[in-house]
């Protein structure tokens, strides 16, 4: 079975020793290089690390097996969005995580999205790792049109209202798909998902490290092409943001 037929599966696949040891490290040091320039830990976009660093997002993930993974999945892959995430309980240290949740219900689910979380740090022990299901699409999208019967999906998302429900609290979700899976991970492992896997910060009281993450998406649609989905309206009038930016553009 190939790393993109177990995502198609389980809705993810971790890669051990995907990225060398010592390129990661690299990217750790530039980060808390950053960190330190700016007297901060939070979220680093891709774009702001690689103008920081000139170090880019799309390399650190750029290996044959990944490329391979990425191109069964999506066909054409394309970059959606980057960034690091620092996660530790001391919140004054970087954030304090994020709860289970699909990057689809906040970020959209008409664009299928290949997802490579790469840790920076060794995590899942004495520092926060990843929670995740082991759940494809089709149990996924099952679950979600349970709970949000009078939404349609694929199709509808919300940065706010799925997290006034209790879809996503620990018990509903073990309630459906059993125990979320919270693999201890290395500088150099990777971890393969989607914007239809359930997902979130694995972190408790123990765990007083501070664990630093890459996050790389590609979507099957280029940046034109999602600019499709996409109405505005000007003067009363109604335009389609893709052709609009063809017109005058591009
Ligand atoms: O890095 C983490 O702890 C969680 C990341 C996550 O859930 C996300 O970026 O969607």
């Amino acid at each position: 079975m190939t790393p993109a037929d177990e995502i198609h599966e389980q809705g993810c696949v971790l890669l051990r020793g995907a990225i060398p040891f010592g390129t990661v490290i690299q990217y750790k040091n530039a980060l808390d290089d950053i960190y330190r320039k700016m007297n901060g830990n939070g979220d680093v976009s891709g774009h702001e690390f690689y103008k920081h660093s000139e170090l880019s997002m799309k390399e650190l993930f750029s290996t044959p097996e990944i490329n391979r993974a990425a191109i069964d999945y999506l066909g054409h892959p394309s970059p959606f969005n980057s960034t690091f995430m620092s996660v530790s309980v001391n919140s004054e240290n970087s954030i304090r995580g994020l709860g289970l949740h699909t990057d689809g219900i906040i970020q959209g689910t008409t664009t299928e999205v290949f997802c490579m979380w790469a840790p920076l740090h060794e995590c899942g022990l004495d520092a926060p790792g990843l929670a995740i299901v082991r759940a494809g699409k089709e149990s996924v999208m099952r679950y979600l049109q349970k709970r949000f019967p009078d939404k349609k999906i694929p199709g509808w998302h919300s940065a706010l209202e799925w997290n006034s429900t209790n879809a996503f609290t620990e018990e509903a979700i073990q309630a459906e798909f059993g125990e979320p899976w919270k693999p201890v991970m290395v500088p150099g492992d990777v971890m393969l998902f989607t914007n239809w896997t359930i997902h979130g910060s694995n972190i408790t009281p123990q765990m007083t490290m501070k664990r630093s993450a890459a996050i790389y998406r590609l979507s099957n649609r280029t940046i034109l092409q999602r600019l499709g989905d996409h109405e505005f309206q000007f003067f009363g009038r109604r335009y389609n943001l893709k052709s609009w930016v063809r017109s005058h553009i591009a």
